[in-house]
Order: C-alpha cells, then structure tokens, then sequence
C-alpha cells in the first residue's frame, strides 16, 4: 500500500480487464507513507487512496455505464491481495430531472484544443529512503526497469529524474548514475594511497562493481577478489548501469557470488593489503557487516601493515550504527587505529555520509600521503570527486561527530 509503482500498474491494469479506454493516470507518493492517484478513463476514472499504517485503501471506480466496474474490483481485490472488503453499488443521478443542453459540437472541439497542453506532464512519483522520522524522496519517471526479489532483497532499478538510474536494496538507495562517484571515489582512493604499495584486495559486497572499478584504476594492483552475496544485484547492475558496473571482465578480478561474512571467517590470515566492505545499511543480508567477529577477521585477513575501509553509516542519520562500528574499529585496531572520513552523497538520507577505517600497522591515513602523485593520477583517471586536499580534509571531523566518537 505504499509502492506507488505497483498501485499505479494495478490501477492502470484493473481499468483495462474493465475493458475501458485509458486516457491517462497520475499518482503520488505522500512523504513517509501513502498514496494517491487517479486513472481517467474514457468512460470516466478510477481513484485511490491508500493508507499503508492500516492496510487500507479506499477505492472509486467511476463509470458512465458501459463498462463492468466490479471486473476491476475483483482484479483489484487479487492484486492488492485483500483480505477482506467491503464495496457499494452507488446509482449517481436522476436522470428524470436532468434536461439535455444544446451546444455547437464544432465549437467546442475546437476550444477542446486550445485547452489541450501536449507537454503537460502528470506523473509525480517518488521514491523514499527513510527511518521512521527522517527521509529523502526522489522524484522518478515511473519506469522500472529491474524489479526483483531475490533470496535475500528486493532488487531495484529505477529511474529518476535528478540522478538518473538508480539501484535500490528493499527501499534503501544505494547508487545513483549521477552521484555514484563521490561512494565509489572516496571508498576506493583514500585506501589506496594511504597504502604504500597496495597489490592483493579484497572487495566485500560492491554488487553494482563501482568500487572494482575504482580499485582497478591503480596499475600496481595485482589481484582484486570480489565477494558479493546476492547475484542478482550484479546482473541488475550489469544491464541497466554498464558505466558503475564496467569492470566486471577484468582480468585481475576474481568474482564469487557467495556470503562475505564466511569468506573472511575462513580467509588465511595476513593475506590482503587492503579490504574494502562495501555493503548497504545494516538490516537484511548487510547486518553481520557491523558485527564484530566479522572486522576481527578482516583484521586478521589483513596484512600486517593493512587498510580496512567499511562503508560507515551517517552520523546524523544512524548515529548508533555509525558510533557503534567506530567503537568496534577502535577496540580491534587501536583507539588511534580507526580514523573516520566524511563525504557527502546527496542521494543518500541527509547527506553526509562516512567510511570508518581500520589501520593495520605503520599506516596512517595522512601522514605519508605523496600528494603530487595523488593529484596526478586524479588528473590522469579524470576523477571527479576525490583528490589530495580532500583526502586530508575528510579525516577533520566535526566537533560533534568528534564527541560522537568519544568511547
Ligand atoms: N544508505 C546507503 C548505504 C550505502 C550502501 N552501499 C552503497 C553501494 C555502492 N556501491
């Protein structure tokens, strides 16, 4: 009762097992919850109000008469999946007291066409990213173009009309085609030149391959494993946003479609110079992600002198989750051992968003940074968002995120 999409499919839908004639249809997403929209019909319209907190929708279908308005009841009851219902049968008019007009029907085609707007555009749908008191809503086209349940999340491509493609997991966004490079830039490039010579990575989660793709833009890299639990976020990613997903066929990639959080469980130890876990928000299949057995063997994966950057939540989004990981860095690595940088992605709820770091080692997320070579690969790669002055600079905290951070 909350998915516009498939409200406004249905709705579309029921109109036509009616047998009417579609004219066209307009629905919105009320910020956090519910729905309306109206389908018109040659033959009149269908409305809806929903009010997902009860499981409830109220329903018109208007007719003139020609059509079976309980067809579309019935197919709308299927859909929605009702378990119970109740619906009335209402005659509107008296047709004994109406008294017909006698108008000019050229007259009135042709003032029908003046009024007519072809570009006029009705469609307002959005889609939400939120907690039960924050959101962030992005209008979208409407057009879905990969919707998927797989054993582990809805797997979603829509498009929206800001920031073009974008993939969602259950209702979480997590990449967009035209903001992804400030994720993908600022998980991959801090690590890897705060490593001196990174060679053997390990990449966990990523399924859109936007942090592969990063990561292979480093020539010194040797071998890069992937581990992502869910395949079909790789395949929707492959065929709908080929520009994040385009590393996929790298010879230095080794790819498995199986559980990271085993994989690091069973991992020989001292085996990579950086892990990157780029998972999505701790609900579903990316909890065990923020455990903290799971970055016990990251570190014992790592190298001795290693870099483990986990994406890290909001601090003013999911504070406990994002305080809650930094505790566990530091009790792993060292209380100086788990620096914190902020970016900002503005698809994602507020806006500012963090990697938390583990550092394994003599490494120090500042201090021997080469920034002339920094700015010369960000110069050759043509990157967009990260480069030597930010590096430095997203590891400043504010005063707030600093107390945050106090154990
Ligand atoms: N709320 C979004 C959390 C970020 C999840 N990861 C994004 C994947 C991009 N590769």
């Amino acid at each position: 009762m909350n998915d516009v999409a498939a409200i406004e499919r249905d709705m579309v839908d029921a109109a036509k097992k009616a047998e009417a004639t579609v004219i066209n249809s307009t629905f919105h997403h009320f910020s956090p919850y519910g729905v309306s929209g109206v389908v018109v019909i040659q033959e009149s319209h269908l409305a809806i109000h929903t009010w997902p907190e009860y499981g409830y929708a109220a329903v018109d279908v208007f007719t003139c008469g020609e059509m079976n308005a309980w067809i579309a009841f019935d197919y709308l009851k299927e859909s929605f999946q009702a378990k119970s219902y109740s619906a009335i049968e209402m005659k509107r008019g008296s047709v004994n007291l109406l008294t017909r007009n006698d108008f000019d029907i050229s007259t009135m085609r042709q003032k029908a066409n003046e009024w007519v707007n072809p570009g006029f555009y009705t469609r307002n749908v959005w889609f939400t990213d939120k907690d039960e008191n924050q959101a962030l809503s992005l209008r979208f086209t409407g057009d879905v173009f990969y919707d998927h349940q797989s054993p582990f999340q809805r797997v979603r491509i829509l498009e929206s009309y800001k920031y073009g493609k974008m993939l969602a997991l259950d209702d979480m966004v997590m990449t967009t085609e035209n903001d992804e490079f400030h994720y993908h830039e600022m998980i991959s490039h801090p690590a890897m030149f705060m490593h001196p010579n990174p060679k053997n990575v390990l990449v966990i989660g990523g399924g859109d391959g936007g942090t592969i793709r990063e990561v292979l833009r480093h020539k010194g890299v040797e071998k890069v494993t992937m581990v992502e639990i869910d395949g079909a976020v790789i395949e929707a990613c492959k065929e709908h946003l080929p520009q994040i997903a385009s590393s996929f066929n790298d010879p230095k990639l080794t790819l498995l479609v199986d559980d990271g959080i085993a994989f690091i469980k069973n991992a020989a130890p001292g085996t990579y110079d950086v892990i990157l876990v780029d998972g999505s928000d701790p609900v579903g299949p990316a909890e065990g992600l923020f455990s903290v057995s799971f970055y016990q063997n990251c570190y014992n994966a790592l190298k001795s002198d290693g870099v483990l950057v986990a994406q890290g939540e909001s601090p003013k989004f999911n504070e406990k989750a994002f305080c809650e990981l930094n505790y566990t860095l530091q009790d792993i690595f060292g209380r100086d051992k788990a620096p914190v940088s902020l970016f900002f992605v503005p698809t994602y709820p507020t806006g500012m968003w963090s990697f938390q770091y583990g550092l394994k080692g003599d490494i120090d997320a500042i201090k021997h940074l080469d920034n002339s070579s920094i700015d010369a690969f960000v110069q050759s790669e043509g990157l967009r968002y990260y480069n030597s002055a930010l590096h430095t600079g997203s590891f400043a905290l504010p005063n707030f995120v600093k107390s945050l951070l106090l154990k």
